[in-house]
């Protein structure tokens, strides 16, 4: 569904971007690159000096938040007319209609614009961070800047569409509610908060959320170097668990009538269990939210005991199960590192591969067979599928599933 995006394509117009004419280039962005949305571009982080690259400037729009989903889509929450003043990079302004857009990782060119962002009633939602659920592949926005209180939205990645899961967060906050928009899922599913109690302006604490209620989990205090920092929003869980932050220096204001000096902002880790932040850092213009770049898991066709349907398997049997990697068009067999291939929960190693590459399902693409140790892959009575992972030689995790059926009955 679309709405009154007609006024916003004519904008667009104007700013002489060329949306949607623009498809995502081929290729993926390598995992773990940590993403931030600034101003009117979005940039890639250093995670071992925090030094920004900048994307092009995207004409007049303006990025406030941004996530990837589990499938490398890049999304990103702004305006299509960001306003500046001197000293300050570029920002939606209050009363601009917040769109949700997906950007091409690779060049950070607005691809698409999705809509603008509403709730089901059609009113505007000021999302100020983006993160994707891993389990689900949701993607989460939270809005802190113009209301009361902190909400969580599931919005939808086609249609904009914002559904409240929660408001007030933490849930029963009552006035104390969290003053900043900083929100990421870790890949372990823990959603992660930056809380600031209004009551202290300067203390900031590392809360975990429920993610279907917005209660808090449990949280610790973290320990930064008052007075220099005040956090800008951002946060971000890489795929080994590291938190990261993005806190922002003071800005120098030696007289009244002085100007702002430009944002000079710091990136940081937060260690989940002490608080304790430390500095890994400067990075100037300050990303208002982050996002890492996820694992993408390239997705073959898989054939267990290929030719017989169903796969009927006796987790009692000492022999072998023959696994077949179909190949096709986009997927060449060839390519796989035989050495990294592990099948079943346990992880079984092949016992014999086939490397002659042969067409098993003779569909005129080459297949690789594989036999595993049946006692190695760790298949129960009752299972109804079995898995196969691997690396192709460049290092791109693939991973495929097909149906079982296991004897003995129980
Ligand atoms: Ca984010
Ligand atoms: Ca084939």
């Amino acid at each position: 569904m679309r709405r009154n995006i007609a006024p916003l394509i004519s904008v667009l117009a104007i700013t002489g971007i060329a949306v949607g004419s623009a498809r995502a280039t081929e290729g993926t962005v390598p995992a773990d690159t940590l993403f931030g949305a600034s101003g009117n571009y979005s940039v890639t982080v250093d995670q071992n000096d925090g030094a920004i690259t900048p994307f092009a400037p995207q004409g007049t729009f303006g990025f406030i938040a941004l996530a990837f989903d589990s499938g490398g889509k890049l999304f990103a929450a702004g305006c299509a007319e960001s306003d500046s003043v001197p000293g300050l990079p570029p920002f939606c302004p209050r009363a601009s209609t917040r769109l949700l857009m997906e950007l091409d990782p690779l060049t950070g060119e607005v691809v698409e614009i999705i809509g603008p962002v509403t709730d089901v009633f059609g009113s505007q939602v000021n999302v100020t961070a983006l993160s994707v659920q891993p389990e689900t592949d949701v993607l989460f926005g939270f809005d802190q800047s113009f209301s009361p209180s902190s909400s969580i939205w599931a919005i939808g990645k086609s249609t904009a569409v914002a559904t409240l899961i929660a408001s007030e967060v933490p849930a029963g906050c009552g006035s104390y509610c969290s003053r900043t928009a900083a929100f990421a899922f870790a890949p372990d599913g823990t959603l992660y908060h930056v809380f600031r109690d209004p009551r202290d302006r300067f203390t900031f604490e590392l809360m975990t959320l429920d993610p279907r209620t917005g209660a808090e989990n449990s949280s610790v205090p973290i320990d930064y170097p008052f007075p220099f920092y005040w956090h800008r929003g951002g946060l971000a869980v890489r795929s080994d668990g590291v938190i990261f932050s993005n806190f922002i220096f003071l800005p120098d204001k030696p007289c009244w009538s002085c100007p702002w000096t430009p944002l000079k902002g710091a990136l940081t880790t937060i260690d989940p269990l002490t608080g304790a932040l430390t500095e890994v850092g400067v990075d100037e213009g300050a990303p208002l939210d982050l996002d890492f770049s996820p694992v993408v898991v390239e997705s073959v066709d898989l054939g267990i005991k290929p030719g017989s349907d169903p796969s009927v398997i006796n987790p009692l049997s000492r022999g072998v199960v023959p696994v077949a990697i179909f190949g096709s068009y986009d997927f060449d067999v060839a390519d796989i590192d035989v050495t990294s291939l592990t099948f079943g929960i346990d992880g079984a190693l092949p016992a014999i591969i086939d490397k002659r590459h042969r067409d098993v399902n003779a569909d005129g693409f080459p297949d690789l067979l594989s036999h595993f140790r049946i006692a190695e892959t760790g298949i129960e009575i009752g299972d109804t599928e079995a898995c196969l992972s691997g690396e192709t030689l460049d290092g791109t995790p693939f991973s495929g599933c097909d149906t079982i059926r296991t004897v003995p009955d129980r």
